[in-house]
């Protein structure tokens, strides 16, 4: 399938996945966030907006970007990785984090942020990016990227929680502050 065609009917699952699973009538499990493959797929396919089988499926979690999705090992359930706005419970180990995260937002929100801090927003956890680049294109989707350093390391210290996504990216609910370093 063409790629482009790909990247539209990943955002739809990113949609259903993370977001909005009643537009297409389906369930997510708070446990784990999963939802089951067959039905996920015949559910898309009766909303009508795309054509989906379990082939173009496994390209997608394959190929998309950014490792948005997994299936289970049998592939009977599928889930997004992290980014959702609906309740669930990813089931996420806690992990020591490096000692500089970044993130990047855009320079409309940096008021806001110098006073209150970072907050997940809509999700359900701040994200951080391990690296300067993939917190550029992050907050570039915002409008003017401006790019944050994380003092992770000593929030960790101070009993603050990490986990790592599937696809590698760093969540925390909250970053003070006095955690963020400015750019000069
Ligand atoms: C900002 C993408 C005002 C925050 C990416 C961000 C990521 C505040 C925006 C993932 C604020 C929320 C998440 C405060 C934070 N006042 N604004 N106190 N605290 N903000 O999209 O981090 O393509 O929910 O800086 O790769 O941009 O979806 O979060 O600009 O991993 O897979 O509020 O989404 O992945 O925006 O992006 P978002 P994000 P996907």
């Amino acid at each position: 399938m063409k790629e482009q065609n790909l990247t539209k009917i990943s955002k739809f699952l990113s949609l259903v996945l993370r977001h909005s699973p009643e537009t297409i009538g389906i369930k997510i499990d708070y446990q784990g966030g999963w939802t089951d493959t067959e039905m996920l797929i015949q559910k898309i396919n009766q909303h009508g907006k795309y054509h989906i089988d379990m082939q173009i499926l496994e390209e997608i979690v394959r190929t998309d970007e950014k490792q948005r999705y997994s299936f289970n090992p049998d592939k009977t359930k599928i889930r997004a990785n992290q980014g959702h706005s609906i309740p669930i419970d990813l089931e996420l180990k806690e992990q020591i984090p490096p000692e500089i995260l970044w993130h990047g937002t855009a320079t409309r929100f940096l008021q806001e942020i110098s006073e209150k801090g970072l907050k997940p927003m809509s999700r359900h956890h701040v994200h951080l990016s391990k690296d300067e680049e993939t917190a550029l294109k992050v907050g570039k989707r915002h409008g003017k990227p401006y790019i944050l350093k994380i003092k992770s390391g000593e929030m960790y210290r101070k009993g603050i929680k990490f986990y790592l996504s599937e696809n590698g990216v760093w969540l925390t609910e909250y970053v003070a502050p006095e955690f963020l370093i400015w750019p000069d």
